[in-house]
């Protein structure tokens, strides 16, 4: 890539201008880092337009000018793909101030919102018309529309909803050279040809730049059961989604599991934490299950369950939320785990998924061999057991320097991917490839699948001028 001159940042400034332009050293490291701080670069300007028109316009100048650009949302995603490379002549295009909800329409039951909208302004929104945008992550409340459609991303509702591909139904791009594709169509049936919205999205921004997207609204559910409950092994988290399956039927939404290693770090971490359960247990799940308002059947769904659960010796104990704030205690727990192990030190993150018969015996292998590999790696294992998505994460052990660990982490991600593989799963659930991952797809992706990849990218983005290094490697 040639080096960004300087006559370009000028013509960018007059497109977006003076308030969508930082070029100034101490105003870049906010974008030019991940939120771990485990992904660095460096970047010739962060470019911050506030229309469509504005991202088409800057995209097409450095596409004339062979400059690559980083499309960048809430940058909280965990793979590196937000990052700028480190030679400094990227130019990372953040999409914040393009956050307008363009349109909620109960009748069709969607939502029409820019790519800078935060998630939790999206469900805010639906919300405001009695209805459910029902994509929940843990990073809610900085993550972006665009940001969750580039990384096609999951969270803890996917059980019932699916991911965010599931409620996408148009999309509007700014393209590699700057055209505009409007494919923001409301339609629940569109069979007229290839189902572009469906590349873009799970792309990391290879393939272009998504501006604004039409959501599929579901009705909502303010009536929510949740409950914690313990459990000797990763068989009994298994064999409990069918017993919440049989009593809750499409009303069971979350279905979390965490070692007790996870839970440790948050209570070590977060001063308002505590267990819900007087006595430790090896894992614990997290159940929730949502209706309408008024829906009177919930308590007695998950009652039953849990009787039958606990009848067939698959739980240690459980506690039901009495309350909004002690639901909300509840999902933090939950949700604080990320955080809570990178107070611990560097980790090693293995976001995987493996068909859901095959998780107990994938767990306890790959556990056994990690242990093998570094005797006493802290293993920080949790997820969404009932998509059979864990994030099987590694802390250092106590008293091993953080260097030594990162020493080990070719070998010990090798025997969990190694064990992905023969389970017939995915070395990336949820999360992307971005570059944390991109050696590793090309070991365990399959080659056909690969070239198609490159295939695709080389004819979206001939000059590779669109986020790359990321994902896939020209071939
Ligand atoms: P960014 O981090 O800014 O970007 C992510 C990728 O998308 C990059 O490749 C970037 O180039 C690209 N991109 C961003 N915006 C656009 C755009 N408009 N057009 C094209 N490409 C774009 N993820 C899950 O799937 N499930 C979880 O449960 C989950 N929980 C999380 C919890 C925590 C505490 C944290 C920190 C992260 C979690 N994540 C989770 C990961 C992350 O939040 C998601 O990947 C999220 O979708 C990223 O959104 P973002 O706006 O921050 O994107
Ligand atoms: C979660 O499920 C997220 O909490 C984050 O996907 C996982 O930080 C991680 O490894
Ligand atoms: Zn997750």
């Amino acid at each position: 890539m040639p080096p960004i001159s300087p006559l370009l940042l000028e013509d960018l400034a007059a497109v977006v201008g003076p308030m969508g332009m930082l070029t100034a050293p101490g105003d870049l490291p906010a974008y030019t880092a991940d939120w771990r701080g485990a992904h660095r670069g460096r970047a010739a300007a962060v470019v911050r337009p506030a229309s469509t028109a504005e991202v088409a316009e800057v995209v097409r100048r450095c596409h004339l000018a062979g400059v690559a650009v980083v499309p960048q949302g809430g940058n909280t995603g965990l793979c590196g793909g937000a990052t700028p490379d480190e030679t400094g002549d990227q130019v990372v295009l953040q999409l914040g101030r393009l956050r307008r909800i363009r349109d909620v329409d109960p009748v069709e039951d969607t939502i029409t919102v820019e790519a800078g909208a935060v998630l939790r302004d999206v469900q805010a929104s639906a919300a405001a018309v009695g209805r459910l945008f029902p994509l929940s992550l843990g990073s809610e409340g900085s993550c972006t529309i665009g940001g969750n459609l580039a990384t096609n991303a999951g969270g803890t509702a996917v059980l019932r909803y699916g991911m965010v591909r599931d409620l996408a139904l148009g999309l509007e791009v700014v393209l590699p050279d700057g055209r505009i594709w409007d494919g923001l169509r409301p339609l629940r049936k569109d069979n007229a040809g290839y189902d572009l919205k469906q590349l873009f999205i799970g792309a990391e921004g290879t393939l272009g730049v998504i501006t604004a997207a039409v959501l599929r609204l579901v009705p909502a559910t303010p009536r929510r059961v949740t409950a914690w409950v313990a459990l000797p092994d990763v068989d009994a988290a298994v064999a409990v989604l069918g017993v919440l399956r049989e009593h809750g039927g499409s009303n069971v939404t979350a279905w979390e599991l965490m070692s007790h290693e996870a839970l440790s770090m948050v209570l070590a971490t977060a001063s308002q934490a505590r267990n819900p359960l007087a006595a430790p247990h090896p894992w614990y799940g997290l159940v929730e299950l949502a209706g309408p308002d008024g829906a009177v059947g919930l308590t007695a769904e998950l009652e039953a369950a849990l009787s039958e659960a606990f009848a067939r010796d698959l739980l240690l104990d459980a506690v039901v939320a009495g309350s909004p704030a002690q639901r909300a205690a509840l999902w933090s727990l939950r949700e604080g785990i990320s955080e809570a192990q990178n107070l611990h030190g560097p980790s090693l993150k293995h976001d995987v998924t493996v068909p859901i018969r095959r998780l107990p015996a994938f767990v306890a292998a790959t556990a056994s061999a990690l242990d093998d590999a570094l005797p006493g790696v802290r293993l920080v294992t949790y997820g969404h057991v009932g998509d059979g998505n864990l994030h099987f994460n590694l802390s250092l052990p106590p008293g091993l320097d953080p260097a030594a660990f990162l020493g080990h982490s070719g070998r010990l991600s090798k025997v969990v991917y190694d064990a992905v593989a023969a389970a017939g799963g995915s070395i990336s659930a949820e999360h992307g490839i971005g570059t944390a991952k991109r050696a590793i797809a090309a070991t365990y992706l399959d080659p056909v699948e690969l070239e198609l990849m490159r295939a695709v990218k080389r004819a979206l983005d001939p000059r590779g001028l669109m986020n790359p290094g990321k994902v896939v490697l020209p071939g």
